[in-house]
């Protein structure tokens, strides 16, 4: 193994071999974020960013980039005046996309744009002029997917989402956008479905059908991040039901299936992998957790049984398996 640049994880020994051995695709987390990446205006640091994929070259993975525009991200440390933002935005698509060509082949360029309604979120980018152009909500994601294809026309670019897998009105908002993109040519590949599930019971035909009318505009669709958050005891971490675990392997089963279903679904991430390493935890103030494959010991529990099963087939030469790599605890 190339020795990577410092991830703490990395050198984890049962982080790190558990990630080499099981998957072929890997994504950060946090460290290609605009926080990680801008620690001020003037520098870019590409260190962490770098190791991952120091660690995937070094084990046959292909690695997934994410992400470059979210309304989340603060700019913390960027001074601007809101004239420069488009200039702004401009040089950190080109930078950080050009510093990864080659070596990240499908970015989420846009992260979460759309509100649950169906409409564009308000944020720093959307209405802003010089990006979003005159009274078209969209036409800030449409340019930024243009600056990232003339920064690598290779990359594969996604627009990634969350709470919009099944069909409702956020991912008819995100259909319509799709097809005004694909009808004028606009450079998008695909659509990132994050697929965190809180209940045990999603609505899996729904989502079926979601991912049916997306592939069927031309676009492949990647599983991104999903983890299946289990109700646990806040002072103790351990499952309010020990039942639950089974459950749990049928959602991500079912979820694993319809992706196989779909000839365009060709990538299944989960977000973490063992539950030593998840945001569900201190999100939920420790009341949900253990929503990932392996537990916090790294034993596979029932869920990576059922993913493996799943997965058994040969599918896996069309769907590349997946996890982020994770920040430090
Ligand atoms: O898991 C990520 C957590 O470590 C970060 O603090 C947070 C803010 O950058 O982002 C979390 O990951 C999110 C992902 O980037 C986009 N979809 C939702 C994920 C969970 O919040």
């Amino acid at each position: 193994m190339a020795p990577p640049v410092r991830p703490a994880q990395f050198s984890e020994l049962a982080y790190g071999t558990t990630l080499a051995r099981e998957f072929n695709l890997i994504q950060p987390e946090d460290v290609m974020k605009w926080s990680v990446i801008r620690p001020d205006r003037a520098s870019f640091d590409f260190t962490a960013g770098d190791a991952v994929v120091a660690f995937a070259a070094a084990h046959q993975m292909q690695v997934r980039g994410h992400t470059l525009v979210w309304g989340r991200h603060k700019l913390d440390g960027a001074e601007y005046t809101p004239a420069e933002l488009p200039d702004l935005l401009h040089e950190h698509i080109t930078r950080v996309v050009q510093h990864f060509r080659g070596k990240v082949f499908a970015w989420d360029v846009l992260n979460e744009a759309f509100d649950e309604n169906g409409k564009l979120r308000n944020s720093i980018w959307y209405d802003r002029p010089g990006i979003g152009l005159a009274g078209k909500g969209t036409a800030y994601i449409e340019q930024a997917l243009r600056w990232a294809h003339a920064a690598d026309p290779d990359a594969l670019l996604f627009y990634n989402y969350a709470e919009g897998e099944a069909v409702n009105p956020k991912s008819d908002g995100l259909y319509a956008m799709l097809k005004d993109f694909k009808r004028r040519g606009g450079p998008i590949d695909g659509i990132g479905m994050q697929m965190h599930i809180f209940d045990l019971h999603p609505d899996v035909s729904s989502i079926g059908a979601n991912i049916g009318r997306f592939t069927a505009l031309g676009v492949q669709i990647h599983i991104t991040e999903m983890d299946v958050a289990l109700p646990t005891n806040p002072d103790t971490g351990t499952l309010r039901n020990s039942e639950d675990l089974g459950r749990q392997a049928d959602v991500y089963r079912e979820i694993a299936a319809v992706c196989l279903a779909h000839h365009g679904c060709t990538a299944f991430q989960t977000w973490g992998f063992s539950d030593k390493y998840s945001w569900i935890r201190s999100f939920f103030r420790g009341n949900k957790g253990a929503a990932l494959p392996w537990d916090e010991k790294y034993n596979p529990k029932p869920a990576y049984r059922a993913l493996k099963e799943t997965f058994a087939d040969g599918s896996c030469d069309r769907v590349k398996v997946s996890t982020p790599e994770l920040r430090q605890p």
